[in-house]
């Protein structure tokens, strides 16, 4: 509309600027369930609106209101070399240019299993997937097949994925399995059938590992774990914990797990299984082993991979498995990851910067503040139990102080994970500055009464 100049002038500056994240949210639910692609993006655990991100560059990102942000989430962990790294969006524009998909074998699906063999000696072989719940989905297929037994056991507070067995969420404490009612799903539409043959335990709870072995050991397929828990905020195995079950797995020969989604080339080159020295017989990866393109994978003993469709009875395909633009990201992504040797030591002591800087802002504001890190991940629990063990501690946390915490770090232009039960990730482009940049925000809204 055009009216006077003075009218023109009076409606600027009475005009509301509507932010263009609102705008998009609320056209974004009309096609899309919670105008989301994924639950925990739609902000329901800290309320408001969802950033929709429209470029990020190193360890930034602008949203819809061309807002940036120090993005402390990085894709929840994939982008560790730093959003849009040259060398990676090169190598994804030279795979793109001789076509996306062909559905056929190519050499860098083989050059990236040679990698991830390399790198994670307990991978004999390994397969190709496109998410990181196709992995663990594939993961405990093959295990069944392989053993030709159907319980698994999962543990409270990890999460693999959203495939049918693993959307469980046992009563609390030890269950027997053959008390399924015990057992219910946490998802709506997992048959009820389906839950009896999964098995729930406590995180870090010894005792109960080697209880539910006595009695059943015998019909366990496969534990599965996070061997470094970042799905109930940030939780490290107890010294024994994983001992036991490498110990009780080969015992009584159920397939021991490690789900690396997140851990994987995050907390060291080797992943959890290297900081811990604990082969496990399969392993699943994701997230950066795609450098942020859609990729899983699953690997481990070659006698239990071979138990795979076309050589074996286990059926497992894919259409994109291995494709060849996300694999240039992935190969790359690792490159440039071993191509520095203090890679890891400098990820892990920047993180620890960040940590130890949110635990000193937060005591000296007399609020109780728990941090963890390992590698390039952390948590941090507004808790008063020294050390957090389990998902039972975990959730004694103090939601409401952490909704505060969210809301004033994002005003202040810092993206946290939108949820008290996810782990956070830098990467390698996160300056020092950065950094102290981001603990003199956290002072500043912790010292806010
Ligand atoms: P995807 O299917 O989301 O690629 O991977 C599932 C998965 C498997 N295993 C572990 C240990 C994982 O952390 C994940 C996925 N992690 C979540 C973040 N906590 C992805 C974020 C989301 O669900 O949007």
């Amino acid at each position: 509309f055009n009216y006077s100049p003075a009218i023109n002038k009076a409606i600027k500056e009475i005009e509301i600027t509507v932010s263009q994240n609102d705008a998009l949210f609320e056209r974004a639910q009309k096609t899309i369930p919670g105008g989301v692609n994924s639950p925990v993006r739609a902000f329901r655990q800290v309320g408001g609106t969802p950033r929709f991100v429209t470029r990020a560059q190193g360890p930034y990102f602008w949203d819809a209101d061309n807002k940036q942000y120090i993005d402390l989430i990085m894709s929840w962990g994939p982008m560790i070399v730093g959003h849009a790294n040259p060398e990676v969006v090169e190598a994804v524009k030279k795979a793109a240019e001789t076509s996306f998909s062909y559905g056929a074998p190519t050499e860098g699906e083989i050059e990236l299993a040679e990698r991830i063999c390399q790198l994670m000696p307990s991978i004999e072989q390994v397969r190709m997937v496109s998410s990181g719940t196709e992995a663990t989905m594939s993961a405990l297929r093959l295990a069944r097949g392989y053993t030709g037994r159907d319980l698994i056991i999962k543990f409270e507070g990890c999460y693999h994925g959203h495939a049918d067995s693993l959307l469980v969420k046992a009563g609390s404490g030890l269950l027997t399995f053959a008390d399924s009612t015990q057992n219910a799903p946490s998802s709506g539409g997992v048959p009820q059938d389906l839950v009896k043959h999964t098995l729930v335990l406590p995180y870090n709870d010894v005792a109960a590992i080697e209880e539910v072995f006595k009695k059943q050991g015998d019909q366990i397929a496969a534990v599965i774990l996070e061997p470094i828990a970042g799905n109930m905020n940030l939780i490290t195995p107890v010294p024994g914990f994983l001992e036991c079950l490498r110990a009780q797995c080969t015992q009584h020969g159920a397939v021991l797990i490690f789900d690396e989604v997140m851990t994987g080339f995050r907390v060291a080159l080797g992943g959890a299984q290297g900081l811990c020295g604990i082969k496990p017989d399969l392993t699943t990866l994701g997230k950066i082993v795609g450098g942020g393109m859609p990729v899983g994978a699953f690997g481990g003993k070659r006698a239990i991979m071979e138990k795979l469709a076309p050589l074996g009875p286990v059926y497992q395909a894919g259409t994109l498995s291995g494709n060849p633009v996300a694999m240039a990201a992935g190969l790359k992504t690792l490159e440039l990851i071993c191509a520095q040797p203090d890679f890891y030591k400098q990820l892990s002591d920047r993180t620890r910067v960040l940590t130890e800087g949110l635990t000193h802002a937060a005591h000296k504001a007399g609020i109780a503040l728990t941090t963890n890190q390992v590698g390039g991940m952390f948590g941090y629990f507004f808790n008063d139990e020294p050390t957090i063990t389990n998902y039972a501690e975990v959730m004694r946390s103090d939601t409401t102080r952490f909704k505060q915490f969210f809301h004033g770090m994002l005003q202040a232009g810092v993206y946290l994970a939108p949820s008290a039960f996810e782990a956070g990730f830098i990467s390698a482009a996160h300056s020092e500055e950065d950094l102290a940049n981001t603990t003199e925000i956290a002072e500043k809204i912790l010292n806010k009464k």
